[in-house]
């Protein structure tokens, strides 16, 4: 059994601790404790009060998430939380860190709750497919109202300590000892009354609640914004309107562990979980033990201030690094600082940052015309437009002026990073950092390795991607790296599509409905489709067949978002995306002239073609070493490209429908289009022994083949 709860009399008063390293999930061990050790200090009869803390830096991270969809050993939660909430001495939870889900529910169970000034309280099981179903959702609500209750719940975002005292949720904070002061609570307490309060009783703000329908539409129109296609929302908001409807607090329960049930044995819950431990996989690389030695990342430098490099800057800022943010042109510098300002002053205008944090945060930024500037820098991130030259000048000159143990990163999307770092004397420093756009938004970091990039580089840059909050995810150093060697596939597809039959509307709306954040053509229109026309144009290549109809409209002036008219029209700068009936002509002709006779495609086929060309890219990308894991691939796909949470990623998704099915419906493509459809030897191995994606290849072979492809040149 996993974890335990230790015991400790201090005085009259029995201190508990929840001890499961490193974050103290309440595993079989610790419910097992928790019912024996309650017991201990209530038949304890020198025992008045009892405090519960959790070991090291967390207070409990919630229920056990690897126990989901496993066979559950010792007592449920429930029955652990029942020995709490019926304790006949009062408990004061002490939360020394981090409360969430199971943990927050835990707390809602002791009469008291005091934390430390940096705890941080908050019920994000919708991240999970889950809803609180340890009393979370009946419990918050009676203590912030079921309105502010339902905006906790269906964000999933933890409310800092200081936050959670204004709302009641916290009835002191801590500048102090916590144990000590929660003790002397615990006394004055105990002094005061023999009456201890237990959040199941307070019925006030759920009766005011009730007849107010403003309640449930606000929540459920935030669940259809924020949280499209997801199951766990609806779910959560249903047992709120339990816990108002209901008179009886256990009526509220049974109708949450019902809905809980179902949210478990939904598939989303499997995917949203793979998601949960793939985010923290990605960050481990086979050969780079994890005591590995990291460098210490106390200052930053940033080469270019445009849209990447401000966005760089500012992930710096926001985890209190300080950054230089350097350019050579002073007006460009100044245009860079002037958008970074803005960004956070927005972030001010809607709330979501004080004017002193935004201060601080903007005195952390230095603009600078010169290089020497940088030399104290601990780690410098290039991010100048794609030129190879251009890069490796910078990178002669950062080499030369920054100090000799700093990391040199590039913001490359694309280009070899062996021919970045080859003009440097530091080759085992230099590394990609490819941010994608909004970097200050997009949490996706892909880490590009290059041939000679050392371990304590990768182990620096992989810890640093967890201090800036980004979903860090390690590729070899090959075309197009992880994210944009598959995304080929997929605009491939696309593209073949649109010439042999489907509309843009047609596409995008299948895609978006399978739950693709943006169909691929009213991306193409937001990113411009003048730019590889003009590049073509400008080095006199001929267009290979899938930008045909996109080089058409260019000559038309049919630019994108950017000019108002793209595949769709766009009216007075509107980004929404209006029906283009004019272009119906250009689609035939195209077509027409390239051999197509143009047919009716079911959605399904859309959908299939699309998502199963990035799942066989996929598993070439895996079958070469490139991505050391296909959960890897899934947490690239999720936080860079707008895939669904709640398929889990196309490998996970494609596991999910099986791969035999898969490479059945890609052999089958493949009887019209054998060259693109030829499908990796790794689908068709696992296909053929029923395996999944993710038992490929082992540990070993992947070890081996890491070491291979590093000798190969791209
Ligand atoms: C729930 O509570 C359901 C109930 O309502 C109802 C039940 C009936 N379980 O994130 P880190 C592991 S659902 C198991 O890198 P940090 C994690 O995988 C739960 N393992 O640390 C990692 O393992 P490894 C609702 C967990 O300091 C290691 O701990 N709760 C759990 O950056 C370190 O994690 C949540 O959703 C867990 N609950 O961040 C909270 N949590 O080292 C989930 C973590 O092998 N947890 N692990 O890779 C978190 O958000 C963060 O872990 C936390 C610490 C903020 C606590």
């Amino acid at each position: 059994m996993k974890g335990t709860v230790n015991y400790e009399l201090r005085g009259d008063i029995a201190v508990l601790e929840v001890d499961n390293p490193p974050v103290n999930p309440l595993s079989s061990g610790v419910r097992v404790g928790l019912c024996d050790q309650f017991d201990k200090a209530n038949n304890d009869e020198n025992v008045r009060g009892i405090v519960l803390k959790g070991a090291g830096n967390a207070f409990i991270a919630g229920a056990d998430i690897s126990e989901f969809g496993q066979k559950m050993e010792g007592p449920d939660l429930h029955t652990a939380l029942k020995n709490i909430e019926y304790s006949e001495k009062p408990v004061v939870a002490a939360i020394n860190g981090p409360a969430l889900g199971g943990g927050l529910e835990t707390a809602l169970c002791c009469n008291y709750r005091i934390a430390t000034e940096k705890s941080i309280v908050g019920l994000p099981e919708v991240n999970l497919g889950l809803l609180p179903g340890a009393g979370g959702t009946q419990r918050l609500p009676r203590i912030v109202g079921p309105s502010q209750a339902l905006k906790i719940m269906l964000s999933g975002v933890p409310v800092p300590a200081k936050k959670a005292l204004d709302q009641g949720i916290l009835d002191s904070i801590s500048t102090g000892d916590l144990v000590e002061d929660a003790i002397s609570f615990l006394h004055k307490k105990l002094d005061e009354t023999t009456e201890h309060p237990k959040v199941r009783d307070l019925n006030e703000k759920l009766v005011e609640a009730r007849g107010n329908e403003n309640v449930m539409a606000e929540a459920k129109a935030l669940a259809s914004k924020s949280r499209k296609g997801q199951f766990a929302p609806g779910q959560i908001i249903k047992c709120v309107e339990a816990a108002i409807e209901e008179d009886d607090f256990d009526a509220g329960m049974k109708k949450e562990s019902d809905l809980f049930l179902e949210c478990l044995l939904h598939p989303q819950r499997e995917a949203m979980i793979h998601i949960f431990f793939g985010e923290r996989t990605a960050g481990k690389i086979l050969d780079v033990p994890k005591d590995t030695e990291t460098q210490k990342i106390g200052s930053a430098g940033v080469v270019g201030s445009g849209t990447m490099g401000g966005g760089i800057a500012m992930n710096f800022a926001n985890a209190g690094i300080p950054v230089i943010v350097l350019d050579q042109d002073e007006k460009n510098l100044e245009r860079g600082i002037g958008v970074i300002e803005k960004n956070y002053q927005m972030m001010v205008d809607r709330g979501r940052l004080s004017q002193e944090m935004k201060d601080g945060v903007m005195s952390l930024i230095t603009p600078s015309l010169n290089y020497e500037d940088l030399g104290d820098c601990d780690i410098v991130v290039e991010a100048v437009y794609e030129n190879l030259e251009l890069k490796q000048e910078i990178f002669k000159k950062l080499d030369d002026v920054v100090k000799g143990d700093a990391i040199l990163a590039s913001n490359t999307s694309g280009l070899d990073i062996d021919a970045i770092s080859s003009v440097t004397e530091r080759p085992d420093k230099v590394v990609g950092t490819h941010f994608f756009s909004p970097a200050n938004i997009m949490r996706l970091l892909e880490i590009v390795r290059g041939e000679k990039t050392s371990k304590e580089t990768l182990a620096t840059i992989m810890k640093l991607g967890k201090v800036i909050k980004k979903a860090a995810v390690m590729s070899l150093n090959a075309p197009g790296f992880i994210g944009n060697r598959m995304l080929y596939g997929y605009t491939h597809q696309a593209n073949m599509l649109l010439l042999e039959g489907a509309l843009p509307n047609q596409v995008d709306t299948a895609l978006e409905s399978f739950g693709m954040n943006m169909g691929p053509f009213r991306m193409f229109d937001l990113v411009g489709l003048d730019l590889g026309w003009r590049a073509r144009k400008l080095a006199k290549l001929e267009t290979p067949l899938t930008n045909k109809i996109a080089d058409a409209l260019c000559e038309q002036e049919r630019f994108g978002q950017k000019n108002g008219k793209g595949f769709y029209n766009y009216s007075d700068g509107s980004r929404a995306p209006n029906p283009a009936p004019e272009n119906e002509e250009i689609y035939v002709k195209v077509a027409e002239e390239n051999g197509f006779t143009r047919r009716d495609i079911s959605d399904e086929e859309i959908v299939d073609r699309c998502i199963l060309g990035l799942v066989n890219e996929g598993a070439k990308i895996l079958e070469e070493g490139v991505a050391q894991r296909s959960s890897d691939m899934d947490i690239v796909y999720i936080n860079g490209y707008g895939f669904p949470i709640w398929r889990g990623g196309p490998m996970f998704y494609a596991n999910s429908i099986g791969l035999d099915k898969v490479l059945e419906k890609i052999n089958k493509f493949a009887e019209k289009d054998e060259d693109f459809w030829k499908p990796a030897d790794l689908l068709v191995a696992m296909a053929n022994n029923g395996g999944k994606f993710a038992d490929a290849p082992t540990d070993d072979l992947k070890k081996e083949k890491l070491a291979f492809k590093q000798e190969v040149k791209y």
